[in-house]
């Protein structure tokens, strides 16, 4: 690796060791808010986009260009790689991923087939043009964890409550760990390409699993997330994990094996250190909404974070969750600004 990617503060604060000004990147940091996002996708359609090494490239250098944030996310979705293996979905505009036959019965998880990186060729194609525009700066690879995945191809799309998904996890235990396991392999597998290609950190996205209570996430969860960064160590990435609502989960998603644990803005850094324990880093954790507040509220809030998230033994500074569409660019660049100049050691 070159040394001064090694030696980043993104990836030095993900090892806990000091840096020399807090790190600064965000969820969904390319993408809607974007006028230059919104003039390459045109016409073209998101798993369109998402499988077009040159417009992931674009898209994933957007706000590297524009905020000088200290590391790139890779542009592409969680439904990617189930799509890649032949699940039949779509990203539909202002819904979200929408399965056409939702996965409710043996016969349908036995359809669920391991990756291989040749399903996905254009991902190792974009990460490594990827590494190679990013120089120093480091490129984070992503995927979504088995109770997401699975609440999407439960539900057939965007779910508030969950239902079906809990009705199969209580109900059907065997089919729960049935399709949970075949997503595990599916989730690592799609890892550990991104890292093969080059990805120098890696998160996975169990943005909905805040739904479930400990004792469930113990039970029915944490075997799968366990076994995904389990199956990560061996290649020396930084591991980050994150879901929304999470609160009482802190402790377990640190458990699960993260190197990072993402936390969103309903628990302060200090308070989330303490529940997660020593001998992790934690990312977060700016109420995404706080930034469509005057500049002066964003500013205030954002330095409380920075003093809170100085109680872990190691911060990547970030939202609780993404963006916002809504949200203008200005208020994101001068945030990036402002964290790298107030962190300064
Ligand atoms: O047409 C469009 O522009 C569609 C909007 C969009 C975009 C820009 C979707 C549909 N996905 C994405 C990109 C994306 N998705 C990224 C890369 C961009 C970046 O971070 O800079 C990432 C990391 C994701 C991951 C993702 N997709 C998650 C996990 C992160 C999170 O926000 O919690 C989830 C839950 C999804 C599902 C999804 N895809 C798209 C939407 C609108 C949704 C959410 C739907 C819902 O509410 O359930």
């Amino acid at each position: 690796m070159n040394p001064e990617l090694a030696d980043s503060p993104f990836l030095r604060a993900c090892r806990r060791q000091p840096v020399p000004r807090t790190p600064v990147w965000f969820m969904r940091q390319a993408g809607r808010s974007l006028p230059e996002y919104r003039a390459v996708r045109g016409g073209v359609p998101m798993l369109t986009a998402c499988a077009t090494p040159d417009l992931i490239v674009e898209i994933t250098m957007q706000p590297v260009r524009r905020y000088g944030v200290d590391a790139a996310i890779f542009f592409s979705d969680i439904v990617v790689p189930l799509k890649a293996i032949g699940i039949d979905l779509d990203i539909k505009p202002g819904v979200g991923p929408v399965i056409a036959d939702p996965i409710r019965d043996a016969a349908a998880v036995r359809t669920l087939r391991p990756i291989e990186p040749d399903d996905v060729s254009y991902v190792t194609e974009a990460v490594r043009a990827l590494t190679g525009e990013l120089g120093p700066t480091p490129l984070i690879g992503f995927a979504g964890a088995p109770f997401t995945l699975a609440s999407y191809l439960i539900e057939g799309g965007p779910s508030k409550n969950h239902d079906h998904t809990k009705a199969m996890m209580y109900g059907e235990p065997h089919l729960w760990h049935a399709l949970m396991d075949r997503l595990t392999e599916i989730t690592l597998g799609f890892l550990r390409i991104q890292a093969a290609a080059g990805a120098s950190a890696l998160q996975l996205f169990d943005s909905w699993v805040g739904a479930v209570a400990p004792d469930d996430y113990r039970e029915f969860v944490l075997p799968y997330t366990g076994r995904i960064f389990a199956g990560l160590a061996d290649l020396g990435v930084p591991r980050i994990h994150f879901g929304v609502g999470t609160g009482e989960l802190l402790g377990l998603l640190g458990e699960a094996g993260a190197d990072v644990v993402g936390v969103d803005w309903r628990v302060p850094l200090d308070e989330a250190a303490r529940r997660v324990g020593p001998g992790k880093a934690l990312q977060g954790n700016l109420d995404p909404a706080t930034l469509l507040a005057p500049w002066e509220v964003v500013e205030r809030r954002a330095g409380d974070i920075l003093a809170r998230g100085a109680e872990a033994e190691g911060h990547v500074f970030n939202l609780g969750h993404g963006v916002l569409p809504g949200t203008d660019p200005d208020q994101l660049a001068r945030l990036t600004d402002f964290v790298h100049r107030a962190s300064v050691r």
